[in-house]
């Protein structure tokens, strides 16, 4: 997994955090609504996310939407009213899950529908999601989901970005990865989760491991060199610098200090000169 360091650390001490956590009531509960859950399930099983199954601290149930049919064929699909192409999810199915859910794990404080109409999900909503003790994820299918299940059922629709998948499987996964992983204890290292490049707002500096030389390709001496302070602060540099080079839509919101911000009005000065020079 990567991590060996983690993994192995303090097995006891975990253990009686995950206990302490679990009776001060502070397990996040997951609920996932889907056609396709040996799919879902598989994603939760490894890593970040499958560990802190294990470990107790999050509580995730995949739940099979045709088991919330009531006819013979199971039917959780039907055609469009007003014609055209392509199935539409039904309500009764997904009303009868998160009533299902509501009764068996308690009422949830959101209710997810994955769509791609929906509002964007970013970093910000992982860190209120993870705030809330449950939450449910609806994956639709299909053509679409009826609206009455967006208008009355869910509390949001998110979407995970501007590309067309099969179904809200993936986005579920991608979603829960996301919350999961900023519920405290989770990820092993907080430090890693509160430094994450989203959080303060700019890309991550570049990363190097060994050999110091790859195919006469040397890691910047700097980091060889022993110097915290300078490495400190070529990596923030170069955060910066990689920042403004790849998505210089975040730079506006990125809370900067004196030092970058001086940096800043350098890289933007070279940026301006290199667009000159590819339009000439
Ligand atoms: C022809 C119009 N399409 C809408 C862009 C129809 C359509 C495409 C894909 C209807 C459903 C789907 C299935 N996708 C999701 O359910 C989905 C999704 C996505 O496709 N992209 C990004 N985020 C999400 S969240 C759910």
């Amino acid at each position: 997994m990567g991590n060996g360091a983690a993994d192995a650390a303090h097995p006891a001490e975990l253990e009686h955090e995950r206990q302490a956590r679990a009776l001060a009531g502070q397990v996040m509960k997951f609920d996932i609504v889907t056609i396709f859950p040996r799919m879902v399930e598989a994603g939760l099983v490894e890593g970040v996310i499958g560990r802190g199954r294990t470990s107790g601290l999050l509580d995730i149930v995949v739940h099979d939407l045709r088991a919330f049919t009531s006819d013979r064929h199971r039917t959780v699909d039907d055609v469009p009213f007003g014609g055209g192409p392509g199935m539409v999810l039904k309500p009764e199915p997904l009303f009868g899950a998160v009533e299902k859910i509501r009764e068996t794990r308690g009422t949830p404080d959101a209710v997810l529908l994955m769509s791609p109409a929906g509002r964007r999900f970013t970093q910000a909503d992982a860190r209120r999601l993870a705030k809330a003790g449950h939450v449910v994820v609806l994956c639709g299918r299909y053509e679409g989901v009826d609206e009455r299940v967006r208008e009355h059922l869910a509390t949001e629709d998110v979407s995970i970005g501007d590309y067309v998948l099969s179904g809200g499987e993936v986005p579920a996964l991608a979603i829960v990865d996301a919350i999961g992983r900023q519920v405290p204890g989770v990820v092993g290292d907080e430090q890693s989760v509160d430094e994450d490049s989203f959080t303060r707002g700019l890309l991550d500096h570049p990363h190097y491991t060994r050999p110091a030389e790859f195919r006469g390709h040397r890691v910047p001496d700097v980091l060889l060199s022993g110097h915290h302070g300078e490495i400190r602060q070529w990596r923030r540099r170069e955060a910066l610098r990689q920042t403004v080079e790849r998505r210089p839509d975040l730079v506006a919101d990125a809370p900067l200090d004196d030092e970058e911000r001086k940096w800043l009005r350098g890289l933007q000065g070279l940026r301006e000169q290199d667009e000159k020079q590819g339009s000439e």
